[in-house]
């Protein structure tokens, strides 16, 4: 407990932007601010875990209990071998590979076991795909690693034979994306990045989406909507990385301020998941449009895209660093 002591004596001190304006551009220090918090949860987790076990709940009635035996570590793509890179994308494929557990009759576009998956927006979407790959501690994206350098020079973007593929073909001329906006406000205009088209490098350059596209503000504009969300629409993966939006958005300041600076769980809430009429995509949207694309930017179906789980183990994380840490949030994280 003393190490999370000094902890929070540190944290008091960190620089992240107060009141409710949009967090600065990432520096060196509060990304090592934010590595220092993670290894502290870690620690805390692993001492907690040496007096005792921790009983988890799995679903209706299923409890497991983690041990220090049987713990799984979650670490950041970019930390893991080229051969633990390999495997996780092998796990993918193999999912993409098999045939549907859904009924036809239920939903006619959910034809592979990664379709299945369809409904991990949700919070902890890990889950989904830990239910289809138990054995599998999913890997997290980063995002403040990827707000210092640029989406497609990092490690899960790079278009390399160990990434999650990289960007989508170029297309010139791209106007800008806008995200319709709730309850009568003004809605968000979004700057396109370089690509927009067929995803054409690394393993999941001829993958095909089989689902939506429900809702999917395109470049330029427009928007597609499909109230069949479960319709058969086979078409490529689509991607436009925009590094200046995880810059702007999913930066280690606005991820150090999301965890520090909120006492109340609506205002943690809103600021994770983002107000977008008045400019802010929280750090979560951050994330999702800095992959952008179709099926990424179309929020009912963005688990279409691979990329996403290790999208969503970052809120994942997020959510734990949190529950860990002494504070308002006294409670554990499921
Ligand atoms: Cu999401």
């Amino acid at each position: 407990m003393r190490l999370i002591r000094l902890l929070l004596l540190a944290l008091q001190t960190l620089p992240v932007v107060q009141g409710t304006s949009m967090p600065q551009h990432a520096t060196a220090m509060p990304i090592n601010q934010l590595a220092d918090l993670a290894h502290a949860a870690y620690e805390k987790s692993m001492e907690d875990l040496q007096t005792r076990s921790v009983r988890v709940r799995l679903g209706r009635r299923q409890y497991n209990s983690c041990t220090r035996d049987n713990i799984k570590v979650r670490r950041e793509w970019g930390s893991l071998t080229k051969t633990e890179r390999s495997a996780y994308i092998s796990a993918i494929q193999c999912l993409q590979a098999k045939p549907a557990f859904t009924p036809e009759s239920l939903a006619p576009g959910a034809k592979t076991r990664f379709d299945d998956c369809r409904d991990a927006h949700q919070p902890d979407a890990s889950r989904s795909l830990h239910g289809k790959l138990p054995h599998l501690a999913s890997p997290y994206w980063g995002w403040s690693k990827i707000a210092q350098t640029s989406m497609e020079s990092s490690p899960i973007f790079d278009g390399s034979d160990t990434s999650m593929s990289g960007n989508g073909s170029p297309i010139p001329n791209q106007g800008e994306i806008f995200l319709t906006g709730v309850h009568g406000s003004p809605g968000l205009y979004l700057p396109p990045g370089p690509g927009g088209g067929c995803v054409t490098s690394g393993p999941f350059q001829n993958m095909i989406v089989n689902l939506g596209p429900v809702n999917l503000p395109l470049a330029g504009g427009t928007t597609i909507v499909n109230n069949d969300s479960l319709a058969y629409n086979p078409r490529c993966l689509k991607r436009d990385l925009t590094t200046s939006i995880v810059q702007e958005f999913a930066n280690a300041s606005s991820i150090l301020y999301l965890i520090m600076q909120h006492n109340e769980i609506n205002d943690f809430q809103m600021h994770l998941q983002g107000t977008p009429d008045k400019g802010d995509l929280g750090v979560h949207g951050g994330g999702h449009y800095a992959i952008c694309g179709d099926p990424g930017r179309d929020a009912s179906v963005s688990p279409g895209d691979p990329a996403f789980y290790l999208h969503h183990a970052m809120v994942d994380q997020i959510r734990e660093l949190v529950s860990t840490l002494p504070g308002p949030f006294c409670y554990v994280y499921l």
